[in-house]
């Protein structure tokens, strides 16, 4: 067995969130250890290597220039020295970027690699989290900073058959390196965010793709463009810096801010002028620089809804294949899942090699050994089966962990009536125990960056202010968790979330608790949440 080692404080995870953290706590001279499952830095972006996989968030849109990626580090130092080549980067460059900052940083000399935790374990008696991986390694740290991000647990729906099945599986949350989908008969079972990457790739190089549809996605176009470097210099000096700053400003996070004016007060001719510029600029502006209300009712969100369908029904040729991809009824309020971005998505299927199944209409009955059969009795020969079927969302990468606190119960356990956090950073009975980017926190209904950073900021604020003042060990007060959570289901009960059978509300995994697991309040106000409560002597939290 090997032996116990000693940290201030571990972090868990090597994505954006983890990097910071552990930068942040470097700053306090803190001993650090950072354990991460995969073998380089990165987090979902490590894994997340499937073909086409690429970020959905970019900067200020000046006319005539790409915007910048914002995808990135804010410290100058970071973003002086490097370019991403396009306005939204690929897995590939966001990988080259951890290697960048790994380097610039050094990052990899407190990083333990190939570390799966598995459990936490408080000691009330000595102030101490007993942290175990996989591979069975041992650690012990006064600070716990869970940065585990929030697609850590892979869904695999329960098919009948799937382990019959003679050709390859990959779920795209864990992608083989260096593989080849060319002149292979596929199938993408699942049309999310990473279904409408990998099958715009598999598309262009398939002999047959098939694609089973539950439910639409209501993409918008990426506009996908190569930066200029000598630009991208020259913004460095000027926007850049404004940039990052304004960031924490608008309601999503972006450069843009939701108009507050109320749909249906704007005339058509005003709507449309909107929804055109906003359309043919790209990206995620329909949804997150559009007027407000579309999240919160439900005519409002038909005037998008029907904007966005007259726009993509023009480019399929098949009038049944359009009712499939963009049904004249709304199948959900448009955007209460955040709507992916497409480069040629609604086009490939004019392909003579790429068919659409509705599974809604025609479930699939199982898989056999050559393929996958639906319930119209048809078998669908493959070779490869992609399952880009999503995950346990938000809440499932901390209930992977055996995680028990105080009392010895598990946080699994105690989440059973309910996922309960207070500001989305610690939950009562778990001591020195911080979460950045955890649930309750703005996750997907932001620019990820946006909070990231500035609550990873809080959390080293806070662990300073515990050593500053001899505080061994703080944890939420139960009264200020209850109320952070009933204020997280209040917003919730405001809008439409609770209309679209989304992750966003656990309802993607069978027999999970639906309740909305992000902050949807806007950065502004969680900011401010998180630090009133930090200019107020980290008022909520129980000293110890
Ligand atoms: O997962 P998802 P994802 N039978 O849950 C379908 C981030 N991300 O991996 O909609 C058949 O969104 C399911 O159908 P339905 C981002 O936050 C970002 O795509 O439930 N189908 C759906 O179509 C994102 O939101 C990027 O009816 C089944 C799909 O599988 C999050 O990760 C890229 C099924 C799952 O979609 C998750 O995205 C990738 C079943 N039994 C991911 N079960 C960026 O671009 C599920 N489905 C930044």
């Amino acid at each position: 067995m090997s032996q116990v080692q000693e940290f201030d404080a571990v972090v868990v995870g090597g994505g954006f969130s983890g990097v910071h953290q552990l930068m942040e706590l470097r700053k306090l001279g803190l001993k650090v250890r950072l354990l991460e499952a995969g073998s380089g830095l990165g987090g979902a972006w490590f894994w997340n290597r499937y073909p086409g996989a690429r970020v959905d968030s970019v900067g200020l849109q000046l006319s005539r220039l790409p915007p910048n990626p914002v995808y990135q580090f804010k410290d100058p130092e970071l973003w002086k020295d490097w370019t991403f080549s396009e306005k939204y980067s690929s897995w590939e460059e966001i990988q080259a970027y951890f290697k960048y900052v790994d380097q610039k940083r050094d990052l990899s000399r407190d990083v333990s690699y190939n570390s799966r935790v598995v459990s936490a374990v408080w000691d009330e008696s000595a102030n101490r989290w007993t942290i175990k991986t996989q591979s069975g390694d041992t650690y012990r740290s006064q600070y716990l900073c869970l940065c585990i991000g929030i697609s850590a647990k892979e869904y695999v729906p329960d098919f009948k058959g799937l382990d019959t099945f003679k050709g390859e599986v990959h779920h795209t949350s864990n992608w083989p390196e260096k593989y080849d989908l060319k002149g292979k008969k596929i199938a993408v079972i699942g049309t999310g965010a990473s279904g409408v990457q990998v099958i715009q790739e598999a598309a262009a190089v398939a002999e047959q793709l098939t694609v089973f549809q539950r439910t639409p996605n209501m993409a918008l176009p990426m506009r996908q463009a190569k930066t200029d470097p000598k630009e991208e210099e020259r913004k460095k000096k000027t926007v850049r810096p404004y940039e990052f700053r304004r960031l924490t400003q608008t309601f999503t996070g972006y450069c843009y801010d939701l108009s507050f004016k109320p749909t249906l007060e704007a005339t058509p001719e005003e709507r449309r002028l909107v929804y055109e510029d906003l359309w043919e600029k790209g990206g995620l502006l329909l949804w997150s620089s559009s007027f407000g209300d579309l999240f919160l009712n439900d005519e409002a969100n038909d005037q998008v809804y029907n904007f966005w369908r007259e726009k993509v029904r023009e480019r399929i040729n098949d009038p049944e294949v359009a009712e499939i991809l963009a049904p004249t009824t709304k199948p959900h309020p448009f955007g209460l899942k955040r709507p992916s971005l497409e480069q040629n998505y609604y086009d490939l299927f004019n392909q003579p090699n790429v068919k659409i199944i509705n599974i809604k209409k025609n479930p699939i009955t199982e898989v056999t050994p050559d393929g996958i059969k639906t319930s119209d009795g048809t078998e669908h020969k493959i070779d490869i089966l992609v399952l880009a079927t999503g995950y346990d969302m938000v809440s499932g990468s901390t209930t992977a962990i055996d995680i028990r606190g105080q009392d010895g119960v598990s946080i699994k356990e105690k989440w059973n009536e309910g996922v309960k956090t207070y500001l989305g950073i610690g939950a009562a009975g778990f001591p020195n125990m911080f979460w950045v980017f955890g649930p309750q926190a703005p996750l997907a209904f932001a620019n990820a960056q946006t909070s990231i950073e500035p609550t990873s900021e809080w959390v080293a604020n806070c662990i300073k202010y515990c050593r500053e003042n001899g505080i061994e060990s703080l944890t939420p007060a139960p009264e200020a968790q209850d109320t952070w959570a009933a204020q997280v289901l209040a917003i919730a009960e405001m809008g439409l979330y609770y209309k679209a059978e989304s992750w966003y509300i656990g309802a993607n995994i069978p027999g999970k608790k639906r309740e909305l697991l992000q902050f949807a309040g806007g950065i502004p106000n969680y900011l401010k949440a998180i630090n009133d409560s930090a200019s107020n002597n980290y008022f909520g939290w129980v000293p110890k």
